[in-house]
This record gives C-alpha cells, structure tokens and sequence, in this order.
C-alpha cells in the first residue's frame, strides 16, 4: 500500500461504493470501517464531499478522512429505494438524507407559462436554502411567453429582499449563455417542477450532455444512459451538475414551526420586535411582521407562504 494521499471529490454514489475524482483519475473507493462508526449511516458521504483516500495496490481506494461540509442539501430518508439498499442505513431514522454536499448554487427553474410560475413553491424551496445555507439563482424560463413586465412584477419581490434571478428562454437563447456561465461555478443543482423546460435548457446550454442526466430528463428517456445512481456530472467547460432523482421531492422535513420566521429573509429581522417573544406572526397583537405586511414592506403573497408553511401545510402542490 502506498503512504500517498489523495484529496479527491465523491461524484459517484453506489450501494456502499464512492467514486471519487481526483488530479490524477475517477476512483472507485471503499469507506474505512471507522468512519462508519462516527457518522450516521445516512449521513455517511455524499455527493460533493471532499475526501482524502489511500491507494490500495489492486487500483482502488480507501475514504480515510472527510472534510468538513460547507452545507448539504437533505431529504427525508427512508423513501428512495437507493436509501433502502444501503446496507449500513439505520431503518428507523428520521433523519435526513444527505443527497448533495457542498453546493455552490442552487438554481430553481420556473416557466413564465404553462406551467404558469408556481410562486408558493419556490417560496418553499427559497425556505430549504435559507435552512441548508445554500446560494440560489430563480432561473425564469420561457420568458418568450409572456411580457417583460408581467415577469418584472413577478421577480420584484424577491429582488428586494436580495435573491439572484435570470431570465431564460431556451427556445430563442436568450439568458443561455449567461447561465452557462453561472454553472461553471463548482457545484451546481437545478431543479424544479416538471414541464418548466429544465430538460430543454440543460439541452441548449450543453448539447454535448445528450440529456445523461436522469432528474431533469424525467419525460425524454430516449438516447440518454438511464443512472439509477445518484451522481456529479462534469460539465463540458467546468463545472459538476447535481443529478440526483431525490432533488424532486424535497420537502420541508425538519423544519419545525418556530423556525421557519428564520428562513425568510425579509421576516426574520423583525421577529426581535415583535410584541411577544415567542410571536407567530399569524394573529398577535404587537406583530411587527403582520405590521410590515400592512404597510406593504414585505410582500402579501410571501407572507401567505410563510403563514402556510408555519401552519404545517408542506405539500409540495
Ligand atoms: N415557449 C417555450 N417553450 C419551452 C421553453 N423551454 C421548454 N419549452 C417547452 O416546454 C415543454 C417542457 O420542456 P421540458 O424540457 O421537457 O421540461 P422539464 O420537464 O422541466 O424537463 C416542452 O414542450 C418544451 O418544448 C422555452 O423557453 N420557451
Ligand atoms: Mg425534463
Ligand atoms: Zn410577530
């Protein structure tokens, strides 16, 4: 065995064995029993974890060490059928499952029309990125559909409050090249409800891909390899794109009901004024939020998600 160490990224998951790229080659590697012990099983490793590996003499590797995540997007465990085939996954976790570590960008794809933009939705997912720490750009698709206006009063409110959006079309080009820009960037995850054209601007962006990729190409199954696995896929030009089937169905686990003021961004700075220590923001009297609400700092239609996902309404519909 050789003493050599070998800092690497997990872009391969499968049944308790990790790719991992490295400078020098894609590994596929065993995990060091010990680390089994110290982490939970769901929690183990994931795509996007940095890893330090040892050589061993027949070509495969050994995970010694695993840094620190940045952030980690997780998903209620127990209901993918990858989870189950785990072998060291405890059946009765509730915890989440780690499906992508060290995200640089989360973009969240809507369309202008058909399907008309579902604003509660990603008000939800802006909720799971605010939790896990992970950066967002709201990617507005097939702006060749309706008037800029129109998607200007849509965007306004959450361009206030600071979040990053682009305007797409991948049927005339337009923001493309923008967007492959921003997916240069190290770790990218992009998702969204189906129909929303995230297959068709994964298409126009790098044709080269061919579509491999399984959770954004749900309709079109032709030419593409169909990966069970979940898996990092390099970009042409830079870049590693999530594709794990699980991004689909993220929903608000684990967030319980006094912190979900926290993850808005335009509430969470006004719950120290609030007349009451452990205020709602629903029906309090002396509520700086709801007094917000009526003076039109924040706006109506995020604080009816933030009233609905407080009252445990977390459908993802
Ligand atoms: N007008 C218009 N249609 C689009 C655009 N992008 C995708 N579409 C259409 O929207 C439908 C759904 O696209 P698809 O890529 O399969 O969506 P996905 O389910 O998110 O992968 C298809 O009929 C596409 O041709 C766009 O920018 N403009
Ligand atoms: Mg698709
Ligand atoms: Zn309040």
């Amino acid at each position: 065995m050789s003493d050599e160490m070998l800092r690497g990224l997990v872009i391969r998951a499968q049944s308790g064995f990790f790719t991992v790229h490295t400078p020098q080659d894609d590994i596929v590697c065993q995990v060091r029993g010990r680390l089994k012990q110290t982490r939970q099983a769901t929690d183990l490793l994931a795509l996007g974890d940095t890893v330090h590996i040892s050589l061993l003499p027949n070509g495969t590797g050994m995970i010694e060490k695993i840094d620190p995540r940045r952030n980690a997007l997780t998903r209620k465990a127990n209901t993918d059928r990858g989870a189950r085939n785990q072998r060291y996954q405890p059946r009765t976790t509730v915890q989440g499952q780690v499906l992508v570590a060290n995200i640089d960008r989360a973009f969240f794809v809507l369309a202008c029309a058909n399907p008309a933009p579902h604003l509660r939705f990603l008000d939800r997912l802006l909720v799971i990125a605010e939790r896990d720490q992970i950066p967002v750009t709201i990617c507005l698709n097939k702006v060749d559909l309706v008037e800029r206006e129109q998607v200007e009063q849509w965007m306004k409110p959450y361009k206030k409050i600071g979040y990053d959006y682009l305007l797409v079309s991948a049927k005339n080009g337009e923001g493309v090249e923008i967007l492959r820009q921003a997916l240069h960037q190290g770790i990218s995850v992009f998702t969204g409800p189906s129909g929303v054209g995230k297959s068709s601007l994964l298409n126009a962006l790098f044709p080269e891909l061919g579509l491999a990729v399984s959770a954004v190409s749900s309709a079109t199954t032709k030419g593409r390899h169909t990966t069970v696995y979940p898996e990092l896929i390099p970009l042409p030009g830079g870049g590693w794109l999530a594709d794990t089937p699980g991004i689909r169905t993220i929903g608000l686990h684990d967030i319980e009901p006094y912190e979900v003021d926290a993850y808005f961004r335009e509430i969470a700075p006004l719950v120290a004024d609030c007349e009451f220590s452990d205020c709602t923001h629903l029906k309090e009297s002396g509520c700086a939020v709801k007094k917000s609400v009526e003076y039109g700092m924040i706006d109506i239609n995020r604080y009816e998600s933030y009233c609905r996902i407080r009252n445990g309404e977390l459908d993802n519909n």
